[in-house]
């Protein structure tokens, strides 16, 4: 038992100072954009184009030889980024294609290499962000569609013809992606985070996860580690994340259990258009109020919202998709206080409302303002004063012995996408 214990103590994963404190800014920021772009873009069927239409290796590899974002300006993009009040990014550097976008060493498929655009996405993205003041973690899949070494164990993709089956070497596989992670940690200054992805492809693989994550740990210590592996958080994780879903709901099928929830930082992904990659069918294009309920509602949560962007082949970034970050930067600059930095979790979030935190302040976010008297059950706090979040308007309020609050709108204080009050609590 002692040696056991003794064993434990060796392995069990410690964060760094740096790595405390970078998960404290993360958990603060609230907001970053996702981006998924790849070689894939050229073709507007979204990021699994490969995988859905059942293309050979050889007539996908057709894509890189056009890829050449002429109108991409990473500049622009970042400037974006920051006005819309995003704290960081998340960029895909290699999706399940197996595609660089970077200047790789390790095969020459990637940017810089096959295609004519020759230039080092990542590069430019992490310079202009950094610029910016928007801080930068790299979305890198586990799985591979491309590669012959880690097919054996192999599900998704073993349709894609072209690969040689017989040829995997699960372990070189491994050092391979040791080898772009390093890469990736070296050769572009300060990364935030690392944001894997594919895991459910190889549910019983031995990822070697120990192996990889100290890794990037004794590069980068302060580097945030998440994997979206749709499990509570493992050893050597920095912060857990739930796609599409909100933490604790399971309307995709792949959600999280409510008490699958640990006390990691927390990030909900999503889209503003109905897929993740660049899609010419794009028919589920969510409205503002729609991103910002979804802000809202994941900080209620206590988790920030990483929403997802699917530039176009060209190098820009959908007209729609601009405006919604605008649109949610012009909110934030004026409502930023009730989301950067608050707490959330302590009253459940439901589609009329969502509560934040900060010091003696309680945010009542009303996202259904058009009624006149809300409930609030679960509400331990003593309330002191409530008022409209300009301070203008009282509003008035009364609490029930069972801790249900309940809020009377005044008339004329409505707000059709998100009514923020201020109470103060005793
Ligand atoms: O298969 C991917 C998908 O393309 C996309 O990258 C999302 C983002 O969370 N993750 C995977 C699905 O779980």
């Amino acid at each position: 038992v002692c040696f056991l214990n003794v064993a434990f103590a060796q392995t069990a994963y410690k964060p760094s100072a740096a790595n405390l404190e970078n998960r404290a800014w993360f958990e603060a920021s609230r907001f970053g954009v996702f981006i998924h772009w790849g070689v894939y873009s050229l073709l507007g069927d979204g990021e699994w184009v490969m995988n859905d239409q059942k293309l050979s290796l050889s007539e996908y590899g057709l894509l890189p030889k056009f890829f050449n974002p002429q109108d991409f300006d990473a500049k622009a993009w970042a400037k974006l980024f920051k006005d819309a009040g995003a704290k960081y990014i998340t960029f895909t550097t290699r999706h399940h294609d197996g595609f660089s976008m970077w200047n790789s060493q390790t095969s020459d498929y990637n940017i810089v290499k096959s295609t004519p655009f020759k230039r080092d996405i990542v590069k430019e993205l992490v310079e202009a962000c950094r610029a910016e003041g928007v801080r930068v973690m790299f979305y890198y899949s586990l799985l591979d569609w491309k590669r012959n070494d880690y097919t054996p164990l192999g599900r998704t993709g073993n349709g894609i013809a072209g690969r040689d089956l017989e040829q995997g070497d699960w372990n070189r596989y491994i050092e391979f992606m040791k080898t772009q992670l390093t890469e990736l940690l070296t050769n572009y200054g300060q990364i935030d985070g690392i944001w894997f992805d594919g895991h459910w492809d190889k549910k019983d693989a031995d990822w070697q996860y120990e192996e990889i994550y100290s890794l990037i740990h004794s590069l980068q210590p302060q580097c945030l580690i998440g994997n979206n592996h749709h499990m509570a958080p493992i050893e050597g994780e920095d912060f857990q994340m739930f796609e599409r879903d909100l933490p604790g709901h399971n309307t995709t099928g792949f959600g999280t259990a409510a008490d699958a929830v640990g006390s990691l930082p927390k990030e909900v992904c999503g889209t503003i258009a109905g897929s993740w990659g660049f899609n010419i069918k794009d028919r589920q294009q969510k409205s503002f109020k729609e991103v910002l309920s979804y802000l809202v509602k994941a900080a209620g949560y206590g988790s920030n919202l990483l929403l997802n962007v699917g530039p176009m082949p060209n190098g820009e970034i959908q007209d729609y998709q601009q405006e919604r970050l605008r649109q949610l930067g012009d909110w934030l600059k004026q409502y930023g206080e009730s989301i950067y930095g608050t707490e959330g979790g302590f009253v459940r979030p439901t589609d009329d409302y969502a509560l934040t935190k900060k010091g003696n302040t309680i945010y009542v976010h009303l996202l259904n303002a058009d009624k006149a008297s809300f409930l609030i059950p679960n509400f331990t706090f003593k309330v002191s004063s409530l008022v409209s979040f300009d301070g203008k308007t009282k509003v008035n309020f009364h609490q029930l012995d069972n801790d249900v609050l309940v809020l009377q709108l005044p008339e004329g204080l409505r707000d059709t996408n998100d009514l923020v009050l201020k109470l103060s609590i005793k």
